[in-house]
């Protein structure tokens, strides 16, 4: 399936998203990748949510079934950019919603904690986060809504607004060349955790695909990727 679709998000209700649950087991690394185009200024506007159970202590006994970890994964804030790893917030003071497509990278490593946001292909902030456990996984993955439980407790004031088109996630962090294609809008590139395609499956509501208008006023591969790789 075509990566070439975006999803449309126009209204604050909490039933249209799209939510898809991974069989992937803990992240150590993860790059998360994304074009979004909003102008909201109002609500704690959510383009994806990720939420799991952090296994318990005593799993190898079966008795409990672990805890969840609140904002696993999670980018909210468009008017000043949050990410939430294993529910600690990354406060990156970022801004993107000023109506144009922008592509987001977002790279975190485990070890050591260090984090890189990338905006257009530019590095915007980098940090390393207090806690470096790994992400646990086989939890759900939730498109323009934020998870105050597995797959569900979304708030209104917390529903994207805007437009996603391109979201791809990897277990491990792509090198510097790689990060750079994907602010180009001719990359091909799937995630090996989600690629754009798996949300298809999962959308609720309203929610419809549209194809990629091709006035996405993101740059061509002409003018920005010399990689011979990208050049039709
Ligand atoms: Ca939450």
């Amino acid at each position: 399936m075509s990566q070439e679709f975006l999803l449309d998000f126009t209204n604050s209700r909490t039933s249209e998203f799209s939510l898809l649950r991974t069989r992937h087991s803990e992240f150590q690394e993860i790059t998360l990748s994304m074009w979004l185009r909003t102008t909201d200024s109002t609500n704690m506007g959510t383009p994806i949510s990720y939420a799991a159970m952090k296994p318990a202590d005593n799993a190898a006994s079966g008795s409990s079934p672990g805890s969840l970890v609140d904002n696993t994964l999670t980018v909210t804030d468009c008017a000043s950019l949050r990410i939430y790893v294993n529910g600690v917030t990354i406060f990156t003071d970022v801004a993107i919603n000023n109506g144009r497509w922008t592509s987001l990278v977002f790279t975190w490593r485990g070890a050591g904690g260090e984090w890189h946001l990338y905006v257009n292909g530019t590095e915007a902030n980098s940090g390393a986060t207090l806690r470096t456990e790994a992400i646990p996984g086989q939890g759900v993955f939730v498109l323009g809504q934020e998870q105050d439980s597995i797959g569900g407790a979304f708030n209104t004031r917390e529903t994207y607004l805007g437009e996603i088109y391109k979201l791809n996630i990897w277990d491990h962090v792509l090198p510097e060349d790689a990060i750079q294609a994907l602010a180009h809008s001719c990359h091909r590139e799937r995630g090996n955790v989600v690629a754009w395609p798996d949300f298809l499956a999962g959308l609720q509501g309203d929610l419809q695909p549209k194809g990629s208008p091709i006035d996405m006023e993101i740059p061509s591969c002409e003018e920005h990727t010399p990689d011979h790789r990208y050049n039709k």
